[in-house]
């Protein structure tokens, strides 16, 4: 076995949070395809991250997007949730659906409106105290398109004051998780465009206010790895939003446009104690399966977010900070490379048969019949579409 005692723990204990959307349809701007056995309800996608969960033992709990997946009774979702054998996690506010928002919501300079997106959260924190979720997710789309259309400085004050109200809130066992975007839904400015920004508000909130990072939200050629490194240090890595990009945010399978990156990333969590016990980072999920099937993508996706974080926990930690110390530049690359390079495959499929778990999850999943039977059993009503 590849594995010491402390990988096996750390790979016993990885959780990775699913996003309930990537369960229902999705697309570009161009077209959204709707294929047999969509979720159509919440109930639906909840069922639908219990079958990856069952099979891979890696995704105990999903995030939600209010309004999308709005009930009258959260507290009976919550149970139903449980009775699937999984749980409700971060709860994501959405500011972006609304044409009071156009000219932005947080940041808004007509107070009624900003107070309709602050009412917003605060109904977001009322389903946090029913579901039980710890998280609060702000990914804040305002911005603007146009130079000397709005005033930048102006912006930024609004939004730590309605930012303030939000916080103050919260509960003492609760979180706002403060996620950043170099462009889009605007192309000009955006109010919390990088780190930094979202760093400057969250260290101004209080300790329970931290950021998210999504992969997939930087310039080209960003060293994403550095800002994991830095958060870490300064304890507010909050959350990642996983998923992987050949050009802006793609939002595609975690792992599949640069493997290599997404291993940088993971040794970079590993060397900031990320996986360890008590580590206050949520890894989770934010992609859109837009002409692949759903639950194998989230599928595959948990599984390439566990072998690199096996192959990140295999870094020989103590030669590579020999090989640092004595300035050996070519030897500590060698060991760091030799990690990445390291096939856990049949390893991992070990680790999974002695917990009870299929050995190759997407072949279980193939063979279960499940996709067939959600398509004959799933008829009538409307598919859960993003944004529907
Ligand atoms: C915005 O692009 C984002 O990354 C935010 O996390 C949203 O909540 C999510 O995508 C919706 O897919
Ligand atoms: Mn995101």
């Amino acid at each position: 076995m590849i594995f010491d005692q402390a990988i096996l723990a750390a790979l016993t204990r990885q959780a990775i949070e699913l996003p309930s959307w990537a369960f229902g349809n999705a697309g570009t701007r161009f077209k959204v395809f709707a294929t047999p056995g969509t979720a159509r309800t919440v109930e639906e996608k909840l069922a639908d991250a219990a079958q990856v969960h069952r099979l891979t033992g890696l995704a105990p709990s999903v995030a939600l997007h209010i309004p999308w997946d709005r009930v009258d009774d959260f507290g009976k979702l919550a149970a139903y949730a449980d009775d699937l054998g999984v749980r409700l996690g971060t709860i994501n506010s959405n500011t972006f659906q609304d044409d009071d928002y156009k000219l932005g919501s947080l940041t808004h300079t007509d107070p009624r409106i900003r107070q309709k997106a602050i009412d917003h959260h605060y109904a977001c924190i009322d389903v946090m105290h029913a579901t039980g979720s710890g998280d609060l997710k702000i990914w804040l789309p305002d911005g603007t398109n146009y130079p000397g259309q709005a005033d930048i400085r102006g912006r930024q004050d609004r939004l730590a004051e309605s930012l303030r109200a939000i916080y103050d809130r919260l509960g003492a066992n609760q979180r706002l998780v403060l996620e950043y975007k170099i462009f889009e839904p605007y192309f000009y400015t955006m109010d919390v465009p990088d780190w930094g920004t979202a760093l400057a508000h969250v260290t101004a909130l209080g300790d329970r206010a931290v950021v998210c990072l999504d992969t997939g939200h930087h310039a080209p050629s960003t060293n994403v790895e550095f800002i994991v490194a830095q958060l870490l240090r300064l304890g507010r890595l909050g959350a990642f939003d996983f998923n992987s990009r050949f050009y802006a945010d793609d939002d595609l399978i975690v792992g599949a446009a640069d493997p290599f990156q997404l291993f940088r990333i993971l040794a970079e969590v590993a060397r900031g104690g990320g996986f360890d016990q008590h580590s206050p980072v949520n890894f989770m999920l934010d992609q859109c399966h837009n002409i692949e099937d759903k639950v194998t993508g989230q599928i595959r996706s948990v599984l390439n977010v566990q072998e690199m974080t096996a192959r990140a926990l295999l870094v020989d930690r103590a030669a590579l900070t020999a090989a640092q110390e004595a300035g050996d530049v070519l030897e500590a690359n060698r060991i760091f490379m030799d990690a990445f390079y390291t096939d856990v495959r049949g390893p991992l499929a070990d680790w999974r048969e002695e917990r009870g778990l299929p050995r190759d999850p997407v072949a279980a999943h193939r063979a279960s019949g499940y996709g067939e039977q959600a398509a004959r059993e799933r008829l009538g009503g409307t598919q859960a579409g993003w944004g529907a």
